[in-house]
């Protein structure tokens, strides 16, 4: 073997080690590329479970073993049209807020997140807006309420028979509640904070 032809076999083996070394790292590199992307994946999923496809979520509801609800933590609504209290029985209105008789407020939803079904009610200091709406009775209704300051706020309706209708939010902070719209009249409401209400947070709900 003469020294050029070793030169030449070393370089050969040398180029093989490389080729087999970079097949490796490209081995290696699709292996983290893919364990990226997968994660990337799986955080989109699970990103749109909470945020964004919460409004797919809503749009298609959130499907119970009771019914769908509008919304997370929300009561959902029976294919009767009932709304379903955490006790498995229909929602009463006319019982302690968040009990297990009563239609459950949501968990903040974000302003994407809110059911487009929703009577959209926002309160400021300056009262709510719209400060009136219309329902038919028996009808599912979705209220959404949200703070539109930096305080909170609390609806709430002024007939002890609608007492379970009570929906606190922080600054800012949006909720829904789904029920089922009591028998015709003029219903009042307002905010629950002190001084709220004789400043202006008053409203009602007709309902026909
Ligand atoms: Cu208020």
């Amino acid at each position: 073997m003469s020294n050029m032809s070793y030169t030449n076999h070393k370089l050969k083996v040398a180029a093989r080690f490389i080729y087999k070394i970079m097949n490796y790292k490209i081995t290696i590199g699709t292996v983290i590329a893919v364990v990226i992307i997968a994660i990337i994946a799986a955080a989109l999923v699970f990103r749109g479970g909470a945020g964004t496809g919460a409004g797919s979520a809503v749009q298609q509801g959130i499907q119970t073993p009771q019914g769908t609800a509008v919304a997370p933590g929300a009561s959902p609504v029976a294919s009767s049209g009932q709304v379903i209290a955490p006790s498995g029985q229909p929602a009463k209105l006319d019982v302690t807020p968040s009990s297990p008789q009563a239609p459950q407020e949501s968990d903040p939803v974000s302003a994407n997140g809110i059911p487009s079904s929703a009577i959209k009610l926002t309160v400021t200091a300056s009262g709510w807006s719209p400060s009136s709406f219309t329902v038919k009775s028996g009808a599912v209704v979705t209220l959404s309420i949200t703070s539109g300051d930096s305080q909170t706020h609390i609806f709430m309706m002024d007939d002890p028979s609608l007492s379970a209708l009570a929906v606190g939010v922080g600054p800012g902070e949006t909720r829904v509640i789904t029920f089922n719209a009591p028998k015709s009249g003029t219903y009042g409401f307002h905010c629950d904070v002190p001084g709220h209400a004789a400043r202006g947070e008053v409203g009602k709900m007709i309902v026909e």
